[in-house]
């Protein structure tokens, strides 16, 4: 592998942006698909029968191997890499494979399948800038909702994406979306879980199977795509991306049992002892209702509906009004959605099903959940799955001969040198895009420049505002690599804490600085195993 020296003595402009890696993950599904005598079946050898062979996915450089993690131990293997060629961003994106053993037709997925994508990120993460998982459409929506809550405090891509039509049928969707996600997961910080679908980026838990044949399969209806991929480029809409505002690092919760959990279709006529017979399965704690419209039920106040479900919630079940409607919400609008309130059903306001039902599988797994605790998460937004109500929105007039953003970024700037923690606030709260991820000319963000400066409160505030402690200057180095490298160790401490850590490419130059004159205690803060530490 070129070390960053050797590539920065590069002859080559281009070569010097740094290269991202992503992971894919092969989980199954129609994208990996071939024709057998029972019909379509998963294959194996997907690197090498459908991606080595198309030069958008295979610029034919040297194959360098990368490490990927295989166990919860940390054994690492050396695999086959491949690399795009450069893209319309100046920059390359080299990934490797990693097939699991069984490969699904995505409707037998379950619990275990989803812990199984959790821990291969999770064992992966500090190795790679992004990850694309590769799953059937059937239950993509599910999968995508159940890793947004088990993915906590992601700081990176993870893009989840299949196809209608197998990548080795002439004609296919395949191509499209796995190159799409590749590209986005290797470019842009978007620190979700997302679904990549005819050229579409959506929040993963927000979206919905609409079609079984369509190219345009997915639809997310209660929020717009957070990228749409044109001819020309990819336009991102940086103000709906979610970012974590707590300072934690990455981690992951499985085991949601979803056999603690149902999901009930109300319809015309229905008798309210199929209802009560579900809520009486032993170990159910917690059921969906799919209501009409805005949230109702058939029957009153004193309806034998209405009494099944809340003798139901005084008996522990935590249970969630959602609408059997493709988009809305559902709320106290109408008298009988009232009553159920009343009854102490929980308003799911415009969560769709899939999200519903696996954000109330991860939180009744959350060590110590009460049915009170999850009834009140269940109504407020943990990874933007559900519209809360609208922000303010305060907005500068804007003058000079800079773009907004530029003048924005420079002031912030100043104000990081200066050490103006209140000016740097004011800055941000004046302004309507999401400053905190923009770079300069040299490919610094504000965090970059926090990361050095005088006053490590503003590097704090940054990060509790959802700021990425993960992107990379035009030298490829990190915040956490530069606050190291001038040996400031409360800085170093506040990225690490927020979920930093030095990138694979920066190991060897940080071990030569920890060696050699350089602050062997931060260093070894900042991850450089044996730097001495204390
Ligand atoms: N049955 C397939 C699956 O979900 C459908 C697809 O991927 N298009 O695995």
């Amino acid at each position: 592998m070129p070390s960053r020296l050797s590539r920065q003595m590069d002859p080559f402009p281009e070569l010097q942006l740094p290269e991202s890696r992503v992971l894919i993950i092969i989980t199954g599904g129609t994208i990996c698909m071939r024709r057998s005598d029972d019909g379509l079946i998963p294959a194996k050898g997907f690197l090498r029968a459908a991606l080595a062979p198309r030069p958008s996915f295979n610029d034919n450089s040297y194959q360098d191997p990368l490490e990927i993690v295989t166990d919860d131990k940390g054994t690492r293997k050396a695999v086959q890499s491949l690399r795009t060629p450069i893209s319309a961003y100046d920059r390359r994106v080299r990934y490797s494979v990693l097939e699991f053993d069984e490969l699904l037709d995505s409707s037998s997925i379950d619990a275990a399948g989803w812990d199984q994508i959790a821990r291969t990120i999770y064992r992966n993460y500090q190795l790679f800038d992004g990850f694309v998982v590769l799953h059937g459409t059937d239950s993509l929506a599910y999968t995508c909702s159940a890793l947004s809550f088990m993915l906590q405090n992601l700081g990176k891509p993870v893009i989840l994406t299949g196809s209608q039509a197998p990548m080795m049928e002439l004609q296919n969707d395949a191509q499209d979306n796995l190159l799409s996600s590749l590209i986005i997961a290797g470019h842009f910080m978007i620190p979700e879980v997302c679904l990549f679908f005819n050229f579409k980026l959506f929040r993963g838990n927000r979206t919905t199977k609409v079609s079984a044949e369509d190219f345009d399969a997915f639809a997310s209806p209660n929020l717009r795509p957070l990228a749409q991929i044109s001819s020309l480029r990819t336009n991102v809409q940086w103000n709906l991306v979610y970012r974590p505002t707590t300072v934690h690092p990455f981690s992951i919760q499985t085991k949601l049992d979803t056999s603690h959990v149902a999901c009930l279709r109300i319809f015309p006529g229905m008798k309210p002892e199929m209802v009560d017979a579900v809520l009486r399965l032993e170990g159910l704690k917690g059921l969906i209702l799919e209501t009409f419209g805005a949230g109702n039920t058939p029957g009153g106040p004193d309806s034998a509906m209405t009494q099944i479900l809340a003798a139901a919630v005084k008996r522990g079940i935590v249970i969630v009004n959602v609408t059997q409607c493709l988009s809305g919400s559902v709320s106290p609008l109408y008298a009988p959605g009232t009553v159920l309130g009343r009854a102490g059903v929980v308003f799911g306001q415009d969560l769709t099903s899939e999200a519903a039902l696996t954000k109330l599988a991860y939180l009744l797994a959350l060590p110590e959940s009460t049915p009170e605790e999850v009834a009140k998460r269940m109504c407020i937004s943990l990874r933007g799955e559900l519209t809360e109500t609208t922000r303010t929105h305060f907005e500068h007039p804007k003058n000079g001969s800079l773009t907004p953003e530029l003048s924005s970024l420079t002031a912030l700037g100043y104000s990081i040198q200066a050490g103006d923690l209140q000016g740097a606030r004011d800055i941000i709260r004046g302004e309507p895009r999401w400053l905190l991820n923009d770079a300069d000319y040299n490919l610094s963000t504000p965090v970059h420049l926090a990361a050095t400066g005088r006053n490590v409160d503003i590097l704090k505030d940054f990060l509790e505002q959802g700021a990425s402690v993960h992107l990379r200057n035009r030298e490829g180095h990190t915040p956490l690599y530069l606050a190291a490298h001038a040996g400031l160790a409360g800085h170093v401490q506040i990225l690490t804490d927020a979920g930093a850590h030095l990138h694979s490419d920066e190991m060897a130059a940080a071990r030569l600085h920890a060696e050699s004159g350089g602050d062997a205690a931060v260093w070894a803060t900042a991850g450089v195993s044996g730097a001495a530490a204390g």
